[in-house]
This record gives C-alpha cells, sequence and structure tokens, in this order.
C-alpha cells in the first residue's frame, strides 16, 4: 500500500473506476458491494461528470427530476425532494453529493487525477492503470464510466489563438459563473447547450450574437416548482414510478401514444401536438408511436414544431432562419428550453445563419463570417462534444497484445452490447457506444449496466475465473444488429452526434442502441441466464 499526494491510500486493486460521474459513484458502491476493492479516479474537483462541468447558464436536465435519479435504494428515494420539474445542474451536483455521502463513497474516490492510460499486462493478467498525477496501480478489472458527453469539442477555427477576449466551453465552464454585463458576447453552437444558455445569457449581455449552422427543434420545458404536494405525491408513488421506468423503452414516465400520426385527421394531430407543446417537455413526439419512424408522421411533427417558431418569433426572416428544414425532428436530440425562441424578438440579440456565410476566421476582436465582422468581447463555444467515444479515446487503452482501443475503433466503435470489446479481458464501458444509454433516461441505463455488471462479477468471482471478455463474432453481430435497427428509423438521416457526423474525419458509424431499454434488457437478461453467452470466461 502506498499513499497518493493527498494522503489517499492506494493499494493493488480488484477495480479501477474512471470517473465519478452517474455511472461512476454507482459502480463504485456496487463493486464495494460486492466485496472488491475498488478506487475512482476522477479529472473534476468534485463528484458529478457532466453535471460537475455543466455549469453554464440555464444548464438543466430534459428529462423529469423524479425519474432522473438512482432507483436502486427506496430509502433515497424517500429522503431526497426535488425542487423542480427539471432540475437544474446545481440540484442535480448536490443530489450525487448527496449520494457519495449517503453511501460513504468519498474515501474511495481520487479527484483532480486524470486516467491517463490503462494497459493490461499479458504476463500478469493484470490491468495496469496510470493517472496524470503519477498513479501506478494495478487492478483486476477497470470500470470505464467516463461518460457519453465528456470529451467538450471546439472546433479548429482559424486565427481563434488570437482572440483577445474571454472565451469559454459551455461543458467547461467556471466553477465562479462568468459575468457577462456589459459584454458583447458570440454564442457558437444551437444544440442543446446552447439553447438552454443563450436566453439566459441575454438577458446580462449588452448583445448577443447567435452563430447558428443547423437550425434546432425546440420545445419549451415549462418547468415549474414542485408544491409540497406534489412531493409527497412523487414520493407515495416511486415505486410504481420505477416499474413503469423499467419497463418502458425510454426509461422515463412519459406517456407514448399507440397510433399513427397520419391515422388520425388533421385535427386530431394538431390537439395531440398542441397538447403535448403546452404539457412542455420532450415527449411531443411520442404523441404519435411513428414520428421516428415514419417520414410523413414526422412531417407533420416538425410543421407543428416550425408553425410555433413562427407564432413566437416577430421577425418574419429571422422566424424562417430557426425553422429547421430537411431533418427530421428528433432525429438530433429533441432540445428543451425556456424561452428560447423569443429571446430572438429582443433587439440586442442577432441570428446569423453560417450556413449562408460560414465563420471564415476568429480575430482579435470578432468573429468573421464570409459576410461580416461581428466584433465580441466574449465568445462561448457550444459546440458540443466528441461524443460517446472522445473520453475513452483521450486515454491510451491497450489489451492483449498490445492492441490499442483507438486503433481498433479506427474504423467506428465495436463493442458487445456496449458494455465490452474483444481484446480487452475485464474492460467494461458503462453506456459505451452499443448501449442505449443517450437515446433514453441515462440514470436507467447507467442502473442497468452497472447491476448487470455487478451480477457478471459475481459470477465470475464465485466461479474461479480470471478473465471475461467479449468474443469477436458476438460484438460484430451486435454492431449489425445496432445497424439494422438504426436504419429502420429516421435517425441516421440527420448529421448528428449519435453518427459522430459533428466531428470532421470521425467515423460515421450510428453509435447507441435503438431498439429501446426493454428489448436491451431482455437480450441483457438471455446472455446471462446463457451463462454469459458470447463471452469468455477463462
Ligand atoms: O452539443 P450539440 P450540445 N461551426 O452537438 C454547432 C446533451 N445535453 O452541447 O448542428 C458552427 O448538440 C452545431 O451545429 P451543427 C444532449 O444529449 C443535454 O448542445 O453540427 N457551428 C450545433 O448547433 C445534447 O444533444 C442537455 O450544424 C458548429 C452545436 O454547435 C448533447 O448533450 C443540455 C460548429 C453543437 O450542438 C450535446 O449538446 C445540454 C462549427 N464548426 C446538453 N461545430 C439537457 O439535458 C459545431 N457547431 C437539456
Amino acid at each position: 500500500m502506498r499513499a497518493d499526494e493527498r494522503g489517499d491510500a492506494i493499494a493493488d486493486l480488484d477495480v479501477v473506476v474512471v470517473g465519478a460521474g452517474f455511472s461512476g459513484l454507482h459502480a463504485l458502491h456496487r463493486m464495494r458491494g460486492l466485496g472488491l476493492a475498488t478506487r475512482v479516479f476522477e479529472a473534476g474537483g468534485g463528484v458529478g461528470g457532466t453535471w460537475f462541468w455543466n455549469r453554464y447558464p440555464g444548464a438543466r436536465c430534459d428529462v423529469e427530476s423524479w425519474d432522473y435519479s438512482y432507483s436502486f435504494d427506496p430509502e433515497l428515494d424517500q429522503e431526497w425532494e426535488w425542487s423542480e420539474r427539471y432540475p437544474a445542474q446545481p440540484e442535480i451536483r448536490a443530489y450525487l453529493d448527496h449520494v457519495a455521502d449517503r453511501y460513504r463513497l468519498r474515501d474511495g474516490i481520487t479527484l483532480d487525477t486524470r486516467v491517463t492510460s490503462a494497459h493490461f499486462d499479458d504476463g500478469t493478467g493484470l490491468w495496469r492503470v496510470r493517472t496524470d498525477r503519477g498513479h501506478d496501480v494495478t487492478a483486476r478489472y477497470v470500470v470505464m464510466a467516463t461518460g457519453c458527453l465528456s470529451a467538450a469539442r471546439i472546433p479548429d477555427f482559424r486565427g481563434a489563438e488570437r482572440f483577445r477576449g474571454r472565451t469559454y466551453h459551455t461543458g467547461q465552464w467556471p466553477e465562479d459563473g462568468v459575468d457577462f454585463r456589459g459584454s458583447h458576447v458570440a454564442v457558437i453552437g444551437t444544440g442543446s447547450s446552447g439553447v438552454q444558455a443563450i436566453p439566459l445569457i441575454a438577458e446580462q449581455a449588452t448583445s448577443v450574437t447567435v452563430f447558428q449552422r443547423t437550425a434546432t427543434f425546440s420545445v419549451p420545458a415549462r418547468n415549474r416548482a414542485l408544491s409540497p404536494q406534489e412531493q409527497r405525491r412523487i414520493k407515495e408513488t416511486y415505486p410504481e414510478r420505477r416499474r413503469l421506468t423499467r419497463d418502458s423503452p425510454t426509461g422515463t414516465t412519459v406517456v407514448r401514444g399507440d397510433r399513427s400520426a397520419i391515422e388520425v385527421s388533421p385535427e386530431e394531430r394538431r390537439v395531440a401536438f398542441e397538447q403535448r407543446w403546452e404539457h412542455g417537455g420532450s415527449g411531443l413526439p411520442a404523441a404519435f408511436d411513428d414520428v421516428l419512424l415514419n417520414p410523413r408522421s414526422n412531417d407533420a411533427a416538425a410543421e407543428f414544431v416550425r408553425s410555433k417558431i413562427r407564432e413566437i418569433v416577430e421577425d418574419p426572416q429571422v422566424a424562417e432562419r430557426l425553422c429547421p428544414q430537411g431533418v427530421p425532428i428528433g432525429a438530433k436530440r429533441l432540445c428543451v428550453d425556456t424561452g428560447y425562441y423569443a429571446t430572438y424578438n429582443a433587439e440586442h440579440v442577432e441570428l446569423v445563419d453560417v450556413r449562408e456565410n460560414p465563420i471564415e476566421e476568429i480575430t482579435a476582436e470578432a468573429v468573421r463570417t464570409s459576410a461580416r465582422t461581428h466584433p465580441c468581447d466574449a465568445i462561448v463555444f457550444a459546440t458540443g462534444y466528441d461524443a460517446m467515444t472522445g473520453a475513452l479515446a483521450r486515454i491510451d487503452i491497450r489489451g492483449r497484445n498490445g492492441l490499442s482501443l483507438r486503433e481498433k475503433w479506427s474504423a467506428g466503435p465495436v463493442t458487445y452490447l456496449g458494455l465490452a470489446t474483444a481484446g480487452f479481458p475485464n474492460l467494461f464501458v458503462v453506456a459505451g457506444p452499443g448501449s442505449p444509454s443517450v437515446l433514453t433516461n441515462v440514470v436507467v441505463s447507467i442502473e442497468h449496466h452497472v447491476e448487470w455488471l455487478g451480477e457478471l462479477l459475481t459470477r465470475v468471482e464465485s466461479g474461479g475465473i480470471r478473465h471475461v471478455e467479449a468474443t469477436e463474432e458476438a460484438e460484430a453481430r451486435w454492431v449489425e444488429h445496432v445497424n439494422e435497427l438504426a436504419v429502420r428509423t429516421l435517425y441516421p438521416q440527420a448529421n448528428s452526434w449519435y453518427l459522430g457526423a459533428n466531428v470532421p474525419g470521425k467515423p460515421q458509424v450510428f453509435m447507441p442502441y435503438p431498439g429501446g431499454l426493454v428489448a436491451y434488457r431482455e437480450t441483457c437478461a438471455r446472455v446471462a441466464e446463457r451463462d454469459y453467452e458470447g463471452f469468455t470466461l477463462t
């Protein structure tokens, strides 16, 4: 045993977990429950993962608070009280801090420490994990709880290094916040992060210029405080809610329509969408059961949202620029906002279409497009992530015979069930590519994965087994299955991060499993019943 700089005692370990977000905290709790010596390394200065870093103004979850929480302990359900329908970042972070304290997890977490490499040693059969603070430990298992949207990405804009003002990425926001009063702010990007941040930045800044490449569909959150009666009711109904989320394809309690949008009359359709719009939240496409499958149903939903944009935005030209065209609604993640479209009615907010006039460079004092120079004091990059694989690719991961994960995945990620990959024994990914993760309430997916891995490790530990590894055949079949499901949907029709299309040069492969959590859960259960079919246990 030895101690690191902070005095954390680190012995050779059974399990190294990388990341202390929803996945890593649960993994630590579960692995300790199995009696395994486990340590989490976390790059951030606190627990929370995505919710530690995404501190931008307006950062808020788009899944309702009562669904976006762990379900493994009914006592936790009863003692934690959510204050709003959609929890804001500080509240989610407070929840995860509470979880870390309640289950005495902190002494198993080394903060401010980034794992730089994880190498499988063919001789010893152990993993050797190194960090940027000099740790060099061995472990029998490695759990990558690195998150799907944690590798923040700023595109290469020519001249960016010359900019003399302040720059921020939404996913790496300063802990103490940012004061935009008196500032001329440029915001690049109009995905979920931009759509949430822009209205609040506009409340403070002297001027805001939004650079939009692809117009986005956004629906109102209609967030509100929860009354004491609602809070009581949520707690009373938790057992039923948890059952509903487990049996739902998306891991939420959103009620799903069971008819096609084109089966009903135009008036019935309008009323159904209108009710969802008024109710708020991302359940609008779920008014019917085929919005993500049938182009005509999708067009109907898309046109409904476009009609709302035209109603809200006063300048018809700006409204048209904000209306997404040629992209199915929901094929990119549907945004959920508070006052996004109305923000463009303010005099000091300008929308620049960079598809029409691309950004040519960033100068010392401005963002310059092919049409004009836009002076600014601060630039907010709401430009997203190298999603699903980025955080893994930033670590030097090597399996048997020095096989590098980056090389293995150079034509796109290959996993079995989104949890493991051949050539990398005893290495697991929570909510990796091939898992339903980002197409569901990710907390429900995460809990499933961690519980399933817990069962797998119980089998391994009690069975005198040293290594568990996905087979190449099983992972090839899984990747094919994910692709077959994806092409039956409208998802591949958008240039989204689901496909890796937002990162120049990244292979375009539809990464999340689009078959829904129920089918996924059944598959995983079947694999376990057949003594981990598709894995070798040696
Ligand atoms: O990132 P994004 P995000 N020049 O990739 C633009 C989750 N999330 O951080 O669409 C100009 O969606 C890019 O344009 P285009 C959620 O799952 C959830 O907003 O590629 N623009 C796009 O507009 C979400 O999907 C919540 O043409 C450039 C934007 O930047 C995911 O995180 C809140 C550009 C990036 O949008 C990621 O969301 C926040 C360039 N070179 C995030 N490069 C909630 O729970 C990129 N863009 C509510």
